[in-house]
């Protein structure tokens, strides 16, 4: 009986080991135009055989974390709520970057200063949740080759 309890321990190992190599966060930088809002950016890497979902994100520094994408509503781009949240394909990347997907910071207790780092946890759903500081960086600009940064009003909001 000793030899089948072992194989059953043993069997469990490597789910914690699994645990472990998740959703890694990558490249996360805050950013805030204004006293109120914010946002933040960053590549989500799925290490997993399967697909994981960014279903949510809290924070301390701000009243409401959203998941937010910018989506062409009668011509025009705008900022909406994600209720489903972000896909991470299995073995894949997921990239928030400015225009797109993000996290947003609304109601932000005190205003995003250069050099501070910001609690965020972030949910995963069934693949778990990390958290992570995000250094604030508001002189970061958008990278050049991105596509989506040349609209003249998105530029000066904080996403
Ligand atoms: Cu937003």
């Amino acid at each position: 009986m000793k030899s089948i309890y072992l194989a059953a321990v043993a069997a469990l190992i490597p789910f914690a080991a699994a645990a472990h190599d998740g959703v890694e966060v990558q490249d996360a930088y805050a950013r805030s135009a204004n006293p109120v809002t914010g946002a933040a950016f960053m590549v989500l890497s799925n290490h997993a055989d399967r697909d994981c979902r960014l279903s949510g994100a809290s924070s301390d520094v701000a009243e409401r974390v959203e998941l937010h994408t910018h989506r062409e509503v009668d011509g025009v781009m705008k900022m909406t709520e994600v209720d489903e949240g972000f896909p991470i394909p299995a073995n894949g990347t997921h990239e928030l970057a400015r225009g797109g997907d993000h996290v947003m910071f609304l109601g932000l207790k005190s205003p995003l200063e250069d050099g501070q780092t910001i609690p965020l946890t972030l949910d995963f759903g069934d693949c778990g949740t990390e958290q992570v500081e995000v250094p604030v960086d508001n002189q970061r600009t958008p990278e050049h080759g991105k596509a989506m940064h040349k609209m003249g009003d998105m530029e000066k909001a904080d996403h």
